[in-house]
């Protein structure tokens, strides 16, 4: 590696998450409160807590189920709790957080009813372990979170366009947190020795097309003939099939590698599994920052009008060349 690159990489490996949270507020157009690096403050530590439980999950004892289900109607595992009462209990402590909403939790969780005089107020909203069910066989999952205004007239139910920041916590071989605060997408690293996020990358680009498609083939048979005839011209292509299960790993490999991430309505989930407020907007939301795109095949997902907390929509988002094949297929 040239020597000025090295140098280039060594510097920029000293950037850790708070110092480029404070470096954005310093930039913001307008008067910031740092209540909303306060907030990502809060998922900075939230997700620590939640890597170290899973890199000790087996020596814990905390791998399988918890014996419940959630809201969803799916098993919730022992670490499934963990982390949402993890995201919860820190969230609350922090003066700014109105609302906090959770795929494992039916209703919006009302925090700051008053909210201390000027400062601004905000709804979390998270999906605190996705692709849990990865857990027990050492598979990747992740952390997917959605932060929006609000105030007395401003519900947190809006439209992903209104996100003021998203990002996702990757739990892999390394823990790497992908954000945005609307000024392109940042990528950190946690440095386990340092026990900080330091940045690796800033505005991240997606790759104009990519080589591979990650969906659920299982459920091939009931695609709609949209999706049928894209995935044929995918293979006819030569493009490869990768899926993890885990929303935010195949999303991660699309970010970086380009390609296409897809979960088409199905017999099984007629409008789509995946759920709109936290896990399709917020990576909606870096896909589309990074020079994607991401739609429900009728539409933008971010222009989703949102009914309900837990809504699900069907998605294709990715590298835009590939969408836009989708969408013309
Ligand atoms: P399927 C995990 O349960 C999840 O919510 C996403 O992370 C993932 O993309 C999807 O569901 C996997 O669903 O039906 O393919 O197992």
């Amino acid at each position: 590696m040239e020597r000025e690159t090295e140098n280039a990489v060594r510097r920029e490996a000293l950037v850790t998450l708070q110092s480029h949270i404070l470096a954005e507020e310093e930039r913001a157009p307008v008067e910031t409160t740092g209540t909303l690096s306060w907030i990502m403050s809060a998922i900075s530590i939230s997700a620590k807590i939640i890597a170290s439980h899973l890199r000790r999950a087996r020596l814990e004892d905390v791998l399988g189920e918890a014996g419940e289900e959630n809201v969803q109607g799916e098993k919730q595992q022992k670490l499934d709790v963990i982390a949402n009462e993890t995201l919860i209990a820190i969230l609350r402590g922090r003066s700014g957080v109105a609302a906090i909403g959770s795929e494992e939790d039916e209703e919006l969780i009302l925090v700051d009813s008053t909210g201390r005089r000027g400062l601004r107020r905000y709804a979390v909203l998270f999906d605190p372990l996705d692709g849990s069910s990865n857990i027990d066989i050492g598979g990747s999952t992740g952390t997917i979170f959605s932060i929006l205004r609000v105030d007395e007239n401003t519900p947190a139910l809006q439209p992903g366009t209104a996100q003021v920041a998203a990002g996702y916590v990757l739990y892999g071989s390394s823990t790497i947190m992908v954000s945005s605060t609307g000024n392109g997408v940042s990528m950190f690293v946690l440095d386990p020795n340092v026990g900080a996020f330091m940045r690796v990358a800033e505005h991240l680009r997606i790759p104009d097309r990519g080589k591979s498609y990650s969906v659920n083939e299982a459920n091939a048979d009931s695609f709609p003939p949209q999706y049928a005839r894209f995935l044929t011209r995918c293979r006819q292509a030569g493009y490869s099939s990768r899926y993890v299960g885990a929303m935010v790993a195949d999303v991660h490999r699309v970010l970086l590698q380009g390609g296409v991430f897809l979960y088409p309505p199905t017999a099984k989930a007629p409008a789509g599994k995946l759920r709109l407020m936290y896990e399709c907007n917020p990576l909606a939301f870096l896909i589309t920052q990074a020079g994607g795109m991401a739609t429900t095949g009728e539409g933008d997902i971010l222009s989703v009008p949102p009914t309900e907390l837990h809504q699900r929509v069907p998605i294709v988002l990715g590298s835009p060349e590939d969408v836009k094949a989708f969408l013309d297929s």
